[in-house]
């Protein structure tokens, strides 16, 4: 058995300017995830269900474990000072971690806390993404909305966290993507994917068919594709969406498969957003051999102008995303 912790410290050479800044940034996720994971799975039973009465700056109703999730990870991040702040899908604004040891630290993190929590009234796996950069501005000052606009390329880390049929950290710095499974019995998330990478083709899509009208041509076309595959595809596709990206995402990269959220005439940008869903997903499903783009161009470039900007979103294995760039290549919509 391999911890998480005695993984990262294997691995700190893979870490530029590693002076245990890695270690201390994922024991502070590590530790937020095990508090978050004790309250998901006893949700039921408290009263951490159900809405907590305020809206967030999406105006989604934010959920109790929403709200509960987002101060444990931005507490345990302010008390390891690597990080000089914060941006959350739970938070207007980005957070400036403002005391002496934060303002001394180099990196700052992107987060969606608990992605899906919507589903947890009905008991479906959700998640937690987080994005790690070093920051631009100087150290030793509060951090600027600079250190985080930028392009997902600079990411140094990136991971997600899935509370599902068991509860899974799965994080990359570059150097591959590793898993890792929480055993509750002892309390420490254990190595059990190491170096996972994602099938080059696969046949699962996901995307929520209930949009279909609104989809563009070639997404439509591509739908299609899936449902009357031509005699090279030896097994039908099989439609899967459970409605939480990090689950979905999570066994398209184990399996093989695609997940598509795009843009609609009501929302042209699509859903997700791109600092703490996109680009964080975008950066492990590349270092683990697929690929994620906007449906034309590669996540990874594109330069955000503002903290919550949405874009659309087509991630998973590299040729069935290819597929779907073809596909809207060639059927265009009506300008
Ligand atoms: P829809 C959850 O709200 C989320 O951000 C993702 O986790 C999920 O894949 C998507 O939205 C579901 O959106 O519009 O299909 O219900």
């Amino acid at each position: 058995m391999k911890t998480l912790g005695e993984f990262v410290v294997e691995k700190q050479r893979d870490f530029p300017h590693a002076k245990g800044e890695l270690s201390a940034l994922l024991s502070a996720i590590r530790l937020a995830a095990k508090i978050c994971n004790r309250e998901i799975n006893k949700a039921g039973l408290g009263d951490i269900v159900g809405d907590a009465g305020e809206t967030n700056v999406q105006g989604e109703a934010q959920k109790k474990l929403d709200v509960y999730a987002n101060e444990r990870f931005k507490a345990a991040l302010e008390a390891r000072g690597e990080v000089c702040g914060i941006a959350s899908e739970e938070e207007d604004h980005f957070v400036i971690f403002d005391n002496e040891l934060s303002r001394d630290g180099s990196y700052v993190v992107l987060m969606d806390p608990l992605d899906g929590s919507s589903n947890i009234d009905v008991n479906v796996s959700v998640g937690t993404i987080f994005s790690i950069y070093r920051r631009v501005s100087p150290v030793g000052t509060p951090a600027t909305m600079e250190d985080f606009l930028q392009p997902g390329c600079n990411q140094v880390a990136a991971g997600y966290v899935v509370y599902g049929s068991s509860t899974m950290l799965v994080y990359t710095t570059g150097n591959g993507v590793h898993g890792f499974t929480y055993d509750p019995s002892i309390g420490v998330f254990c190595l059990s994917h190491e170096n996972m990478r994602t099938p080059k083709d696969g046949y699962i899509y996901s995307i929520n068919e209930g949009n279909y009208h609104k989809f563009p041509q070639g997404v439509k076309q591509y739908i299609k594709y899936c449902q009357e595959p031509d005699e090279a595809t030896k097994r039908p596709y099989s439609a899967r969406y459970i409605g939480s990206l990090v689950s979905d995402f999570h066994r398209n990269l184990i399996k093989g498969g695609i997940y598509l959220y795009p843009p609609t005439a009501k929302t042209p940008n699509g859903k997700l957003r791109l600092l703490y869903e996109c680009n964080p997903l975008a950066f492990m499903v590349e270092q683990a051999g697929g690929k994620a783009s906007d449906g034309t161009q590669r996540i990874l470039d594109i330069k955000p102008t503002s903290l919550h900007q949405r874009t659309p979103f087509v991630v998973g294995s590299t040729n069935m995303v290819e597929k779907v760039e073809q596909l809207l290549r060639d059927f265009p919509d009506a300008k």
